[in-house]
């Protein structure tokens, strides 16, 4: 049985992720950071057959000892500060957990595994982010990166890392470029989340706007299920690589709001956002597309779920769970 650790479990793409490789018939552990995190229940609760084990990207020996502990096969790096907006606001903590974070896994894989033939896998949850201001379009893995927040550039720092274990100490380190991808498990603070969940309670007529900031950006959004299956395929190649991973298509926040407000039975969605400048960035990333051929021709990989399909999934869930909470509520 292949023996799998997971960072970011509580994360989005670590609770699809977990639930796959359980799938696929391996142990899966997943790393747990803090005193009591009242996530944990949330996660083996979904899949009882995740283990949990201890450990922090801020500390370098409690990720030796959760090696040292699970023994896997593959080792996949999820966690990180993943919130954009928060990266500009807290710089310095991003760099140390989203950047840093990333050295010291690898560290603890070179230590851990040994030098010659280390038998761990790994995969670095690289983004979209490293592209901003993109110098073409669409953006493949030869495209050059330009960071527009202190989370791309910390994610840069993490994929070229990768790289550079890769090829200094032969470790099997591959790096996932993936786009925009989002689910019913989305956290709320992501744009998509906030526009579905809102939604839903103005349908509920349980709150009436929606207050949001730069509506013009476009992003190639994708399903977070399909995406999780394209980092499993990278750690099967027999040769470390990078992919990007993305749908090919590429829709503004307008467009959501069209898609998500059609569906809900609405006109217009104008009637009910507002302008917030809270949520504007001091430089933005205006645009995302990305060619993920490579990963198609050499992984197989291909997305099912396509954007009308993401949006009635995110709404639909969304609707059906604010429902029951207010019926709770009464
Ligand atoms: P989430 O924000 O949903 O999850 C982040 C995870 O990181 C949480 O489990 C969180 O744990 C954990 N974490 C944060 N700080 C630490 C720390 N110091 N030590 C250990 N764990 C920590 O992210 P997603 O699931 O959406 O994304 C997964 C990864 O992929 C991230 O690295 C993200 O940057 C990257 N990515 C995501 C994309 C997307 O569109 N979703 C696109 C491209 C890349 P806790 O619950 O304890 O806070
Ligand atoms: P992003 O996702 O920054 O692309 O990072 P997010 O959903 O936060 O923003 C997408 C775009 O929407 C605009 N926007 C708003 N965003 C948020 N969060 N809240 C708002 O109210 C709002 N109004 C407009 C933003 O300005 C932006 O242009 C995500 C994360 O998952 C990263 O971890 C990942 O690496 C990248 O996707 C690829």
């Amino acid at each position: 049985m292949k023996r799998a650790l997971i960072t970011g479990i509580t994360g989005q793409d670590g609770r699809y992720l977990s639930e796959f490789l359980t799938g696929k018939g391996y142990q899966v552990f997943g790393m747990i950071r803090g005193q009591n995190n009242p996530k944990a229940k949330l996660v083996t609760d979904e899949n009882p057959r995740l283990e949990l084990v201890e450990g922090d990207l801020r500390d370098l020996g409690s990720l030796i000892a959760a090696l040292e502990q699970v023994q896997p096969d593959e080792v996949y790096n999820l966690a990180a500060i993943s919130f954009v907006q928060l990266s500009f606001r807290q710089p310095e903590l991003t760099a140390e957990i989203t950047g840093l974070g990333v050295l010291r896994m690898l560290e603890a894989i070179r230590v851990v595994g040994g030098m010659e033939n280390n038998p761990i896998r790994f995969y670095q949850a690289s983004s979209s982010e490293m592209f901003g201001k993109v110098r073409e379009v669409p953006q493949t893995e030869a495209t050059p990166f330009h960071p527009r927040s202190p989370y791309g550039v910390a994610k840069v720092f993490g994929h070229d890392l990768s790289v550079n274990y890769r090829e200094a100490y032969g470790i099997h380190a591959s790096s996932g470029i993936l786009f925009n991808h989002e689910s019913p498990r989305r956290g709320h603070e992501f744009v998509t989340r906030k526009i579905t969940s809102s939604l839903a309670r103005i349908k509920l007529g349980l709150q009436e706007s929606i207050s949001l900031g730069n509506l013009e950006s476009r992003r190639d959004w994708g399903y977070a299920g399909d995406y999780v299956e394209a980092m499993w395929l990278m750690l099967q190649q027999d040769e470390p690589d990078d992919y990007v991973i993305s749908t090919g298509e590429t829709h503004s926040i307008r467009e959501f709001l069209d898609v998500a407000f059609h569906l809900a039975g609405y006109d217009s969605w104008e009637p009910y956002v507002t302008h917030d400048t809270r949520f504007d960035r001091p430089s933005e990333v205006d645009l995302l597309i990305g060619s993920a051929a490579k990963a198609k021709e050499k992984l197989g990989w291909e997305p099912r779920v396509n954007f009308e399909g993401l949006v009635k999934m995110m709404y639909e869930a969304d609707l059906e769970a604010e429902a029951r909470e207010a019926s709770r509520e009464q």
